[in-house]
C-alpha cells in the first residue's frame, strides 16, 4: 500500500471511532450501543459515567430531548391503558331495550358488558369498593345478616372491598366470616324517632364517613339499602363516576307517570314535562367524590324541606331523582341489578343480581 493509500486507510479508521464513539454517546434507546439502565443496572455505570466529563450544557441540551419524548410515551402507554366504552360495553346487544341515555351514558343490562376486561383492568389498578347499609331498630335482625352474607359472595368478586355497617346499636351486629379481599367496619349511628327520618339521614351520615375516612380508603362506593339480597355477581360493570339504579316499578312507564314529587314547595319538586328516568334510592354509587356531593346535595334538599315544613313524597328518594335529573349519572344500572319478584319476571330481565326483600313495614317500623 502506498502512503496515499495509507493516509486514506487511517482517516478512515479515525472517522469510524469517532462515528461509533458519537453513537454510544447519544443513541436513543433500542438502537446498538445503547445500555438502559433500567433493564440491566449491572452496567448503569457505563452511561452514569459519561455524565460528568462530557461538557454539561451539551448533555442537557439532550437530556430535555430526552425527557419530553419520555413523558410523551408514558402519556401515550397511560392513554393505550384507558378503557374505552366500546371496549367493554355493546348497547346493540339488548334491541329491546334503552341502553343508552340521551346524554350517552351507558344502561347496563345483562348482556351489554364483557366483565372479563373489566375485571383484569381493574385488578391491574388494585382497586378498592366501598359499600354502605344501615340497620337501625328491628332492621338489623330482620334483613342485615343475610344483606351482607350476599354481598360477601356476590358483590365485585376478586376485588377488594370495605362494608361500611351502620347500626344504632353495635351488640346486635350478626357474626359473619368474611371471604378474602374482604372487610367490615361498624359505626354506631343514632336511632331517629320516625323511620322516615332514618332513611334520609343517612344521607348526612354518609357525607360525614366519606370525608372523615372513607374517601381515602376506597376508589368507588355504592349506598344500599338493607332490605335487599344478592342473587348473582355484582361486578365491576357497575363501576362508575357516579352511578344511578333504575326502579324496578317503573322503567318502563312515562316520565309524566313517575311519582316525583310533583309540590313547588319541595326542594325536590320535578314538573311534569321533565324527567328523564325513575332512579331507585335503594341502590347509588360512584367515586367518593361524586357521591359526596349527591349525599350532601339531597341533604340539603331535605333540611330545606324541613325548614318550609314540607316532606317529599318518597322522602331521600325523591330528593335524589331531582339531584340526577340536574346532576346526569355518567351511568345507569338496569332493573336486574334490582328486581322486585313480585313483579313477576318479564322477558327482558334475564339475570337478576339483587332483588328486593319482601316489605313487612308493619314488623320492622317503629312508626307506620
Ligand atoms: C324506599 C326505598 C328507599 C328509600 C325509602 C324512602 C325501596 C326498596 N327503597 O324504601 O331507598 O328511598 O323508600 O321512603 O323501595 N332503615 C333502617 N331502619 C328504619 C328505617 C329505615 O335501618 O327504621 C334503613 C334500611 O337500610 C332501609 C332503608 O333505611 O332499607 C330504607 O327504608 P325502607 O327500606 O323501610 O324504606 P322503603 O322500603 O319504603
Amino acid at each position: 500500500m502506498n502512503v496515499k493509500g495509507k493516509v486514506i486507510l487511517s482517516m478512515l479508521v479515525v472517522s469510524t471511532v469517532i462515528v461509533v464513539f458519537w453513537e454510544y454517546i447519544h443513541s436513543p434507546e433500542g438502537s446498538l450501543f445503547w445500555i438502559n439502565p433500567s433493564r440491566n443496572p449491572e452496567v448503569s455505570g457505563s452511561s452514569i459515567q459519561k455524565g460528568w466529563w462530557f461538557p454539561r450544557w451539551f448533555n442537557n441540551g439532550y437530556q430535555e430531548e430526552d425527557e419530553d419524548v419520555d413523558e410523551e410515551k408514558e402519556q401515550r402507554k397511560e392513554d393505550e391503558s384507558k378503557l374505552k366504552l366500546s371496549d367493554w360495553f355493546n348497547p346493540f346487544k339488548r334491541p329491546e331495550v334503552v341502553t343508552m341515555t340521551d346524554w350517552k351514558a351507558p344502561v347496563v343490562w345483562e348482556g351489554t358488558y364483557n366483565r372479563a376486561v373489566l375485571d383484569d383492568y381493574y385488578a391491574k389498578q388494585k382497586i378498592t369498593v366501598g359499600l354502605t347499609v344501615f340497620a337501625v331498630g328491628r332492621y338489623i335482625e330482620h334483613y342485615l345478616e343475610e344483606f351482607l352474607t350476599s354481598a360477601n359472595k356476590h358483590f365485585m368478586v376478586g376485588h377488594r372491598v370495605i362494608f361500611y355497617v351502620m347500626v344504632d346499636d353495635v351488640s346486635r351486629m350478626p357474626l359473619i366470616e368474611l371471604g378474602p379481599l374482604r372487610s367490615f367496619k361498624v359505626f354506631e349511628v343514632k336511632p331517629e324517632r320516625r323511620w322516615q327520618d332514618v332513611s334520609m339521614v343517612r344521607m348526612k351520615t354518609i357525607g360525614e364517613h366519606i370525608v372523615a375516612h372513607i374517601q381515602r380508603e376506597v376508589d368507588f362506593l355504592f349506598c344500599m339499602d338493607v332490605d335487599q339480597v344478592f342473587q348473582d355477581e355484582f361486578g365491576v360493570e357497575t363501576l362508575g363516576e357516579s352511578v344511578a339504579q333504575l326502579q324496578a316499578w317503573w322503567y318502563k312507564a312515562d316520565p309524566d307517570e313517575f311519582t316525583y314529587e310533583r309540590r313547588k314547595e319541595s326542594a325536590a319538586y320535578i314538573p311534569f314535562g321533565e324527567g328523564d328516568f325513575y332512579y331507585h334510592a335503594a341502590i347509588f354509587g360512584g367515586t367518593p367524590t361524586q357521591v359526596l356531593n349527591i349525599t350532601q346535595e339531597c341533604f340539603k334538599g331535605i333540611l330545606k324541606d324541613k325548614k318550609n315544613d314540607i316532606e317529599a313524597q318518597w322522602h331521600d328518594e325523591s330528593h335524589l331523582n331531582k339531584y340526577f335529573l340536574l346532576n346526569k349519572p355518567t351511568k345507569i344500572l338496569s332493573p336486574e341489578y334490582c328486581w322486585d319478584y313480585h313483579i313477576g319476571l318479564p322477558a327482558d330481565i334475564k339475570l337478576v343480581k339483587m332483588s328486593w326483600q319482601t316489605k313487612e313495614y308493619n314488623v320492622v317500623r317503629n312508626n307506620v
